[in-house]
């Protein structure tokens, strides 16, 4: 094996390459199309670690022929046999073997006694002391078995006990030949076929004991073995039957009876040549049926990464559209309307006011004081403070809440939308606090507008008539103009409510000039507009988090074909 040692380091380097990509690879979401690549993944990893990487790394080490089987067919008591003593356990309670037993020659004990294979088992020699204790591996040395070859009795491949089954599996993986057992009873079970099928998927060696064949049946039983073998791929594996013989608790199978396999195996380990052909059978097999899989894990991967694309998409277009909706609503004049309009005709007087400005720019500058005093009556502009902040408040939540229905309802139409919200089924409205939140944002906006008004002011003569209005109520005249202003209305357009924004343009004109008034429109606008956006990213986000858990890798397809390629190439 030596002329291959530089092939094999490219190779083990690509494939160690690969097997770290696939490690760090995730298919979070949980999609009916990728279900299956999810659960190859993890074989995938296993077949890695277990065998293609530890048999590169030392393509020397003994073949590994792995006996499994279902429950009570006879493994241990097969092992034993062949080993002429019980270095495994049988028993009548099932299932007997819960942690493997793996045999080797004295000589091949290094190979055995480090993690080199099956990494995740500790090792435990000795005889057992008591009950098997979980992840360990027994290893016993034999002087039956010759160097080169060792036999690992594994617990039975479709347990009752489900650590089993995937100990069993895990351990079939990482075999250079598999020894399956069956029985004459048994044969035709439905699990240790689907195993020999993948056995034979994947090119692994194979050789099958039909063990407790009673005589009388044998003629009939192993052709149709055979024949099953045969359609399966496997008609190149070798059939030991071995007849069945009355056996006392603990006793070896007659040498007689068990030669032939005995025989088959000790030639295969004293022959260096064969044991390199099955080797290279089953590490070519299992680097072939690479390719299957990890095209399989980069479809999925593509999949899962457009699904967490789609779903993005949905939350990006939806919130957009809530912004354009308070945009619009903050610009068409509906918040000078009902309660604001109500509160502000109690501010200014009905009439009085209108009268006022229809009088004209000149002599209105006069007596903006008293009509915003309401004619002599003392009204604070409070009132139409808090309706305002009401409306502004209920805009920015209805929008939010909409879009968070909305953003639900398109979610739970796409694939794995309805598992993400199984698990955050706080997304469907606006988040819990989203309401005070706003309140206080648009609480401060309104600070932010009087400020505004206190600092354009300039002029010692524009400081006095803010005064003679009050910062408050100028405040309240720039926040109503805003709301018509910036979408380009006139205070005539606007309807029901152009009244009030006639009155509040006017008004202010009078005070600042009229390219003023419009400046400082635009700089409140554009900060409430701020608010605003940072109010629905923070909603948006929430989706972003519970996918962003999630999350594909968007070069994880790119990353695993590349790393393949490499493997490919090597092979
Ligand atoms: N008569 C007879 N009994 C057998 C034979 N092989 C095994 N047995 C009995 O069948 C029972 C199960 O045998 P084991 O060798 O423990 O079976 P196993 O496949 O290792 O079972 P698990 O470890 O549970 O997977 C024991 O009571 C054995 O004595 C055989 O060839 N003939
Ligand atoms: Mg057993």
């Amino acid at each position: 094996m030596t002329s291959d040692r530089a092939t094999n380091g490219e190779l083990l380097a690509a494939v160690t390459a690969f097997r770290d990509v696939v490690a760090a690879s995730s298919l979070p979401l949980d999609l009916p199309s990728t279900a299956r690549a999810k659960d190859n993944r993890v074989a995938l990893l296993r077949q890695l670690e277990d065998y293609v990487i530890p048999r590169l790394s030392s393509i020397d080490a003994p073949l590994l022929a792995v006996i499994g089987g279902s429950t009570g067919a006879g493994k241990s008591t097969l092992v034993n046999s062949i080993l002429r003593r019980e270095v495994s356990k049988p028993g009548v309670i099932r299932p007997t073997t819960t942690s493997p037993v793996l045999i080797h020659h004295p000589r091949d004990a290094h190979w055995f006694t480090d993690k080199r294979i099956l990494p995740g088992l500790a090792r435990v020699t000795g005889d057992p002391s008591g009950p098997d204790e979980s992840a360990t591996v027994r290893l016993v040395t034999s002087e039956e078995l010759p160097p080169g070859m060792a036999l690992l009795d594994a617990p039975d491949i479709d347990s009752v006990v489900s650590a089993n089954r995937s100990l069993a599996r895990q351990l079939l993986a990482a075999a250079d030949l598999w020894l399956f057992v069956t029985t004459a009873a048994r044969y035709a079970d439905a699990v240790p076929w689907e195993l020999l099928r993948q056995a034979s998927d994947r090119g692994t060696a194979v050789a099958i004991v039909l063990d407790r064949v009673p005589p009388e049946v044998m003629g009939e039983v192993r052709p149709h073995l055979v024949e099953m073998l045969r359609e399966q791929g496997l008609g190149t594996a070798p059939v030991f039957p071995i007849p069945e013989v009355v056996l006392d608790a603990g006793a070896l199978i007659p040498e007689s009876d068990i030669a032939r396999l005995r025989g088959w195996l000790t030639d295969l380990a004293a022959d260096e040549s064969a044991r390199e052909t099955v080797v290279r059978q089953t590490l070519s097999g299992a680097l072939a049926s690479l390719d299957e899989r990890a095209e399989e894990l980069v479809v999925a991967s593509r999949t899962q990464q457009r699904v967490v694309e789609e779903l993005s998409q949905v939350v990006d277009q939806v919130y957009r559209r809530a912004r354009t909706g308070i945009d619009e609503g903050m610009s068409d004049g509906r918040l000078l309307r009902g309660e604001v309009l109500a509160r502000w005709q109690d501010y200014v007087g009905t009439g009085e006011f209108f009268k006022k400005v229809e009088v004209g720019v000149s002599r209105l500058r006069d007596r903006i004081g008293d009509a915003l005093r309401g004619a002599g009556k003392p009204v604070s502009p409070e009132a139409v403070d808090d309706a305002l902040q009401t409306g502004v408040a209920q805009l920015i939540e209805a929008n939010a809440d909409t879009a968070a229905i909305e953003v639900a309802r398109t979610w739970r139409g796409l694939p794995a939308g309805e598992e993400v919200l199984a698990v955050h089924p706080e997304l469907a409205r606006a988040s819990a606090g989203f309401s005070g939140e706003v309140d206080r944002v648009v609480r401060a906006w309104q600070g932010e507008v009087l400020d505004l008004v206190r600092t354009e002011g300039g002029s010692r003569r524009t400081n006095a008539r803010v005064a003679a209005v009050g910062v408050n109520g100028v405040g309240l005249l720039l926040m109503l103009f805003t709301f018509t202003h910036t979408a380009g209305l006139s205070g005539a357009e606007v309807g029901i409510a152009g009244g009030t924004a006639v009155a509040a343009q006017r008004v202010l004109e009078a005070i600042f000039g009229d390219q003023a008034v419009r400046s400082m429109a635009a700089k409140a606008r554009a900060a409430l507009e701020q608010h605003t956006d940072h109010l629905l990213a923070g909603e948006a986000a929430r989706f972003a988090r519970a996918i962003g858990r999630v999350d594909v890798p968007a070069d994880q397809a790119d990353r695993l074909s590349r790393a393949l390629d490499r493997v490919q190439a090597a092979r």
